[in-house]
């Protein structure tokens, strides 16, 4: 803390500094102090504290964040508390969510248990400097893999596990029906968003003139669509069917069939720590190849007890020594199933066909039906 505020007074002095030597050099012209004084906010914000020797809090190096993981006895996981469906936090004050699952395989996958996980609920806005100040191990909040994210956020992006694209919700009644419909319109949008970058690109590509309407804060961005001050609302098609169900009367709107980006989401680590992101994508896979292999949580047991599948039987421990080459136990994916379950089984539970939250499964189908999931193999 005597460290962060240190820092802080550092960067106020020399923003002040700044701010004096611009004001005597540009005669104190407003516009031109602002700019230079944005600029260093920017700027001071990016080294994560930590990244150097400024920040032993921050795992660093092969195998630091699994090690400190283990010393704690739990998991943290960076995740959303205001999305049903992905990551939500109910009224029984559980989290609950497709994403949240993916938390827990993390858990089980280390300790056998998936409860040894502490979920920490972050704003778009708030999520990568979690990850980059160690407030948390790792990222599962329908994040967008991108590659400035990949690099200048010191982010590392394991296997996509839910392929989204964003889209637009509008009432009913408002007549609108497509992307050029909405030429006039109020469109409402979530700052700290790939959500926010590709609306203005979409607009400005298709030539429509829209107001914008930007919010910090996903409740105030909804309660404005919601109170008629947005004509639409857009961000990730999942989250609009999932904010969807929170909407009064949700049967009087209506998600467009337009989708105007590639949204694929996935668990985030920091940079620096392969060990920790073969953990993490490992554990996505085992969800992907139990599904393939048709393993269950329900007949793993069984399975492990009668197959003769060489890659199952790696996978599960029953052979070699997979565990052991990721710094886990060799019955880390046994857990990850047996707890949590395959793929699929995640998917119906908080995204099926008897969840308020279905989404079909289109692109997020293995690659044998059609889909883009696919594991490589367990050896
Ligand atoms: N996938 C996009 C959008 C993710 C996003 O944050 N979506 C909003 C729209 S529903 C959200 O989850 N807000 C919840 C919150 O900030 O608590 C990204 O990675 O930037």
């Amino acid at each position: 803390m005597r460290r962060k505020g240190l820092w802080f007074l550092f960067v106020g002095l020399m923003a002040l500094l700044l701010l004096a030597a611009c004001q005597q050099q540009a005669g104190g012209q407003e516009g031109a102090v602002k700019e230079i004084v944005k600029t260093v906010v920017v700027t001071v914000e990016v080294p994560a504290e930590g990244a150097g020797e400024a920040g032993p809090a921050v795992p660093q190096g092969y195998g630091a964040t699994l090690k400190a993981v283990q010393e704690r006895g739990y998991l943290i996981c960076g995740v959303n508390a205001k999305v049903p469906g992905f990551g939500f936090l109910n009224e029984q004050g559980e989290y609950q969510g497709f994403d949240i699952d993916f938390c827990r395989a993390v858990a089980a996958a280390i300790f056998g248990d998936p409860t040894k996980v502490e979920f920490r609920p972050l704003s778009a806005k708030e999520r990568f400097t979690a990850l980059q100040t160690g407030e948390i191990d790792v990222l599962i909040r329908n994040t967008t893999w991108t590659l400035t994210r990949d690099t200048e956020v010191g982010a590392n992006f394991v296997h996509t596990t839910f392929y989204d694209g964003q889209g637009f919700i509008v009432r009913k009644d408002s007549g609108i029906e497509t992307l050029e419909d909405l030429e006039g319109a109020a469109i409402c949008v979530q700052t700290g968003t790939t959500t926010e970058t590709n609306l203005r690109d979409v607009l400005d590509a298709h030539g429509i003139e829209a107001e914008v309407v930007v919010y910090d804060d996903v409740e105030a961005g909804w309660a404005a669509y919601e109170e008629g001050r947005c004509d639409a609302y857009t961000t990730d098609k999942s989250g609009l069917v999932a904010r969807r169900t929170l909407l009064k009367n949700p049967e009087e709107h209506v998600i467009l069939d337009v989708t105007v980006s590639k949204e694929p989401l996935g668990p985030v680590v920091r940079h620096g720590d392969d060990q920790w992101f073969d953990i993490v994508q490992w554990t996505v896979f085992a969800t992907f190849y139990a599904e393939e292999a048709g393993v269950t949580s329900q007949n793993v047991d069984q399975v492990k007890a009668e197959t003769k599948n060489p890659r199952v039987r790696s996978m599960l421990g029953l052979e070699g020594d997979l565990g052991k080459k990721l710094g886990l136990s060799n019955d880390w994916a046994y857990n990850i199933i047996k707890h949590v379950g395959n793929y699929e089984e995640i998917y119906n539970r908080n995204l099926g066909p008897d969840t308020p939250t279905y989404i079909p499964r289109g692109l997020n189908k293995l690659y044998t039906e059609g889909g883009l999931l696919y594991s490589p193999p367990f050896k």
